[in-house]
């Protein structure tokens, strides 16, 4: 278990490498931060609150999938595995599948907000009083290293739920898959959700959704650059935009200025055009053959899939 100091260190080079990178994503010829920075404690909220939202399908459609299949996929996935997941989040699906599986041997989550990950491992702790959880505060797109717990499992299974694998372009995707089945091991497996395609309405209502919550989530990333990174962000002077494009199959999300304009972060001037964007987030809906194909690439074969009536989302469990 990491100590309350590695906690704080961890914490320290989070910030060193937040204001790396949005110096380096705003002083680009077209402008980018990765979508990773969306969720300190503020961001993981208002995507809970997304997720409550009537547009925003995909939450909902998956945990309708983990709850109607969940004993499928018990036994698909066998009685006492160890599971570990990036980017737990708030922990919401995962108790829909410790509480299918017979006998987890342990649960480790990893997330790149800590007040988040903290709320979940102790929930989790509370509503599994005899599981091993063993919360790991990182940034899983560089590389984690699981603590070695040494317990008898029958496998060690990778849960990915949420369509988080979609914030990833292809060859980022593959390289996350690849290092999930190096920790998976030998006979090890991956649960991971993938959001698919469909039409272009339902995916533009469900990331803009009518409350503002995910217009909100995106403006937030400004806030906290404002907060963490001294950072003068004028919030009222830019919108949240989402778009789809057709060809690489992904929705984008973007900020975008409303006239041209001068911000500063840390000191740094950054210069805006009118209608010029930052673009936050990309999230990739992939056929399910096109996914199978990643995953193959990453050393997955694919054993059972679970999808909903309108073929908007699936649950896919692979082997190795
Ligand atoms: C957490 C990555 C699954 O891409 O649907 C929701 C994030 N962004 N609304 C997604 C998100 C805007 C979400 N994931």
């Amino acid at each position: 278990m990491i100590g309350a100091g590695g906690v704080e260190l961890e914490a320290r080079g989070e910030s060193a490498r937040f204001l790396a990178e949005v110096l380096d994503g705003l002083g680009a010829p077209r402008k980018a931060l990765s979508p990773k920075w969306l969720y300190d404690a503020r961001g993981s909220a208002l995507y809970e609150l997304i997720c409550q939202q009537p547009e925003y399908y995909p939450t909902r459609t998956e945990l309708a999938l983990l709850d109607l299949h969940a004993d499928e996929i018990a036994e698909a996935v066998g009685p006492d595995a160890l599971v570990f997941e990036y980017g737990a989040g708030s922990g919401r699906k995962t108790v829909r599948l410790l509480a299918a599986l017979r006998r987890p041997a342990a649960y480790l989550p990893v997330d790149i907000s800590p007040d988040a990950l903290a709320q979940t491992a102790q929930a989790l702790s509370r509503r599994f009083p005899r599981l091993v959880v063993r919360p790991v505060v990182a940034d899983f797109t560089v590389g984690v290293a699981l603590p070695d717990l040494d317990l008898p499992c029958a496998r060690r299974l990778a849960f990915f739920p949420g369509s988080t694998i979609g914030n990833f372009d292809p060859p980022e995707a593959v390289s996350l898959l690849r290092r999930m089945a190096r920790e998976a091991g030998p006979g090890g497996a991956l649960l991971v959700g993938v959001d698919l395609p469909k039409d272009e309405g339902t995916l533009l209502r469900a990331y803009d959704d009518a409350h503002g919550v995910t217009a909100a989530f995106d403006l937030n990333l400004l806030a906290r650059i404002n907060r963490e990174l001294a950072g003068d962000f004028m919030l009222s002077r830019f919108r949240h935009r989402a778009a789809w494009d057709a060809r690489l199959s992904r929705i984008e999300m973007h900020l975008e200025s409303h006239e041209a304009q001068l911000v500063h972060v840390a000191g740094a001037p950054f210069a805006f055009r009118a209608g010029e964007t930052i673009h936050t987030e990309s999230s990739y809906k992939w056929e399910p053959r096109a996914f199978d194909a990643l995953a193959a690439i990453a050393g997955w074969r694919l054993d059972r899939t679970w999808t909903d009536e309108r073929a908007w989302f699936s649950v896919r469990l692979y082997g190795r």
